[in-house]
Order: structure tokens, then C-alpha cells, then sequence
């Protein structure tokens, strides 16, 4: 059986990060509803990502999206993020929102939108030099809505072109994380549909290169962990964008949807050995919430992925092994639900109080009253974008 200070050590070392959208009031395309006491300024983003910090104590880093998050002096943004016991993380360039840009950015057809395109991306890696970001997290809109409307070979020569003068300019310490998207916006052809496509640039550009797996944009059935088995394996997994799904690209909170899947990812990290930092996986929410509280929508999320990261290290190896080889199907899938089925709850909140955090932090920050505090103070929230 795993040992519990084992166990406890992993979770309390385990570090989940926020993205700076998911403060902001958000929506579908029918309608955005605005919430009481939303973040007015990117650093107001930060401030509220301090909080889910302050009651997890696992969540130190904030994800930026530019220009949504712009600001004048981006060092300055960092140092605030610092006074606030943060860090910026990821830096995910919104190459989307332009109106140059409905044909696509860097696949577009014209060369000088793709130039504009990889302009602002480049961008984003002189403000990661200043933010000391480590990843540039690349999404593309990028794709066709009609058979015929353009070459799909072509658009796959533009999309390796602009990654490949993307990935040059990476600074040694940075890395480039490339997501897949099965659809929307496009709906006929999307450039990087799938993980395959992902990893085949990853894997023509080189080491820092890497696959992102949004948990929402698969087909319905498709096997998570077995992607993520396999991106592993040959060292192209570079991290996550967690959040759940019913039906489409949801952004429900991670673990909402469906635990088991979530259980099923980090039992394929934990087994590869990949949740230490070492191994360099970044665990990152990517959510919108559009109708419940935020700071508590994020403080639940971080709780959904510690539970099932807990259940995972609970997963008895050596009899999972033994079963395994023996050829025990029923025996090994016993031991996998096992722990699955183990309430790992008064765990964490025994490694949370070991930890000098609240032991249930969700009731805490109801308890603080600061929801109804930032309701008085701010008046006249940002919008996200649109439902990210
Ligand atoms: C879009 O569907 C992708 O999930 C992106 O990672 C992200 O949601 C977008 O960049 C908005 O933040
Ligand atoms: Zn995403
Ligand atoms: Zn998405
Ligand atoms: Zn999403």
C-alpha cells in the first residue's frame, strides 16, 4: 500500500495554476451575465487568483491572455503578482479576436495577416522574458468552415512555417505548448484538430515543443489517458488544460463532469512518475464561469484535481502490477476502483492544515465574507473575452 506521508508530501508539492479569464464575467454567445464584484484590471485578476491561492496553497501561478490581460509594463505586473505571493505563468498570445482574422491567423491565406499573426505572438515572448513566464501556450482558431474554401496542405506549410520562427526565438528556460482543438470556431477542417497534428509539429520543431491537452476539446468517448499515456511515453506532453465537458467545449469546472475520467488522467501521470515538477507538466485550469461565483467556482476546481490526484497516488502499484501480469482483469481493475472509490477527503484536509492552509477552504472563504466585500468595492467588472 502507498505510504500516507507519501502521499500527503505529493499533494501538498503539487501545483495547479489559474488562468487570469476565468475572474473575469464571461458567457455563451446568447448572453454574458455580468457578476457583482468582478475584477476590473488585470490586477484585480491577480488579486483574486491570490485568494484561491491563499485558501488552496497550491495554486501560486496565474495564467495571462494577451491582449485581454494587456498592460504598459508588464515587469511591474510581475512584481505586483510577486507582492501578492504570485507568479505569472503561462502566456497565451489571443490570436483570434481580430477582424483580420477571419480566415484564420497564422494558416490565413494572406501573408500579411499570418506576419501580424506571428508578430503578436513574438510579442508575447518578449513579455514572457519580462513576466519570467516559462510557457507560451499557443491556441489557433485557425481552420475552414467549407470543403474546398482553402488548400488544407497549404494551411498545414503556413502553420509549420510560423512555428518554426516562433519556436527560434524561445528563450532556453521557455517552451511552447501547441493545443489541439477537435472543432469550433472552424467546423469543417480545424488546423490542429487532434493531438496527432499537435505532436507532429511538436515533434518537427524539437524538445521545447510540446503537446497541451485541453480535457473539453476531444470528441465525446474519446480515452484521455490513453493520449496522455502516449504523449508521455516520448516526452511531448507539456500540460494541461483542465475542465469538463458534457457536450462540447464546455469549460465546466474540472472534475464536474466527470471524476472518473479526471481520476483515470492522473493515475497515467502518476504511474509515468509525472507529477513531480521535474517532469515538467503544467496543471492548468482553463474555465469560464459563467453562472456561479468565481473565486469559489476556482477554489472547488483545485479541490476536484487534488481529490483525484489523491486517489491516484492511493492506487496500490505493486498490486496493480502483480494483477497485471498475471493477467487478473478483474483483480486489477479492483484495485484501480479501489481507489477510486476512497474518500481521500480527510486526507486532504490533513495535509492542509500540515500545510498551515484551511483544512476545507471552500466554507472558509464563504465564512471570510471577501465575496461580498469585493461586491461593495467593485463596481463595473471586465468581461473575459467571450466563453474561452
Ligand atoms: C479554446 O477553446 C482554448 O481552450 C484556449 O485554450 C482558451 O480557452 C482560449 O485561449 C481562451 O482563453
Ligand atoms: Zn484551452
Ligand atoms: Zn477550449
Ligand atoms: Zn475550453
Amino acid at each position: 500500500m502507498p505510504d500516507e506521508n507519501a502521499v500527503k508530501a505529493a499533494l501538498k508539492d503539487q501545483r495547479i495554476e489559474t488562468p487570469s479569464w476565468a475572474y473575469g464575467n464571461s458567457g455563451t454567445r446568447f448572453k454574458v451575465f455580468p457578476q457583482p464584484g468582478v475584477p476590473r484590471s488585470p490586477h484585480e485578476k491577480l488579486e483574486d487568483a491570490a485568494q484561491v491561492h491563499a485558501y488552496t496553497g497550491v495554486a501560486p501561478s496565474v495564467a495571462l491572455h494577451i491582449p485581454w490581460d494587456r498592460v504598459d509594463d508588464y515587469a511591474a505586473l510581475a512584481d505586483y503578482a510577486t507582492e501578492l505571493g504570485l507568479r505569472v505563468g503561462a502566456i497565451n498570445p489571443n490570436v483570434f479576436q481580430d477582424d483580420d482574422y477571419m480566415l484564420g491567423s497564422v494558416c490565413n491565406p494572406d501573408p500579411a495577416v499570418r506576419e501580424k499573426a506571428v508578430a503578436q505572438i513574438l510579442d508575447c515572448v518578449d513579455i514572457m522574458d519580462r513576466t519570467d513566464s516559462e510557457i507560451l501556450s499557443l491556441w489557433f482558431a485557425d481552420g475552414t468552415n467549407y470543403p474546398g474554401q482553402d488548400s488544407l496542405t497549404a494551411r498545414q506549410e503556413r502553420l509549420s512555417e510560423a512555428l518554426d520562427t516562433i519556436y527560434r526565438r524561445l528563450g532556453e528556460h521557455q517552451r511552447m505548448l501547441l493545443e489541439y482543438k477537435f472543432f469550433e470556431p472552424a467546423f469543417y477542417a480545424t488546423d490542429v484538430p487532434d493531438w496527432g497534428t499537435s505532436f507532429a509539429h511538436c515533434a518537427d520543431l524539437g524538445p521545447r515543443a510540446q503537446v497541451l491537452v485541453d480535457t473539453g476539446h476531444h470528441a465525446p468517448g474519446t480515452n484521455i489517458e490513453f493520449i496522455v499515456a502516449t504523449l508521455l511515453r516520448r516526452s511531448k506532453l507539456g500540460g494541461f488544460h483542465f475542465n469538463s465537458r458534457f457536450y462540447a467545449d464546455d469549460d465546466l469546472m474540472v472534475g464536474a463532469a466527470d471524476p472518473f475520467q479526471l481520476f483515470r488522467i492522473m493515475h497515467e501521470i502518476v504511474r509515468a512518475g509525472a507529477l513531480e515538477h521535474g517532469a515538467g507538466i503544467a496543471f492548468m485550469l482553463d474555465q469560464c464561469h459563467n453562472i456561479e461565483p468565481k473565486i469559489p467556482a476556482m477554489i472547488r476546481s483545485v479541490l476536484n484535481v487534488q481529490e483525484a490526484t489523491a486517489k491516484a497516488l492511493l492506487v496500490d502499484d505493486e498490486a496493480l502490477t502483480a494483477a497485471q501480469r498475471a493477467g487478473d482483469v478483474l483483480g486489477a481493475n479492483e484495485v484501480l476502483m479501489d481507489a477510486y472509490n476512497s474518500d481521500v477527503r480527510p486526507l486532504l484536509r490533513e495535509a492542509r492544515r500540515e500545510m498551515g492552509v484551511e483544512p476545507d477552504p471552500i466554507a472558509a472563504y464563504r465564512a471570510s465574507g471577501h465575496q461580498e466585500k469585493l461586491a461593495a468595492e467593485r463596481q463595473g467588472g471586465q468581461q473575459a473575452g467571450w466563453g474561452a
